[in-house]
């Protein structure tokens, strides 16, 4: 009989400390920049630090999502595949197409507030 409340805070323990885990993936903020007629749209954005942001191409010419400073990069992404990358530190994040490179883009990451 003295197990039974043992369990029972170790059963309320466990499910109170995966809560926080689950909230903080689904409080991500996601943002998303599509890619239509060889433009990005929209080509700057300001997010707060932790945004994920998600392009997706909408042209049936493949695109990339190329970091200047090759912090990330997509790959080829054909009609309506979608690339993602969280931005966690503040800054200034210039980016381009490798198969277009006079289609440019700009992700101006700002402080979170908390
Ligand atoms: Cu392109």
């Amino acid at each position: 009989m003295k197990l039974i409340p043992i369990i029972l805070i170790l059963a309320l323990v466990g499910a109170a400390s995966f809560k926080p885990l689950a909230a903080a993936a689904d409080e991500a903020p996601t943002t998303q920049v599509t890619i239509d007629g060889y433009a990005f749209k929209a080509p700057s954005i300001t997010v707060a630090a932790g945004t994920v942001v998600v392009w997706k191409n909408l042209d049936d010419d493949p695109h990339t999502v190329t970091a200047v400073d090759g912090s990330f990069d997509s790959g080829g992404l054909a009609q309506g595949d979608t690339f993602r990358h969280t931005f966690s530190k503040p800054g200034t994040y210039q980016y381009y197409c490798k198969v277009h490179p006079m289609m440019r883009g700009t992700v101006i990451v700002k402080e979170a507030s908390s």
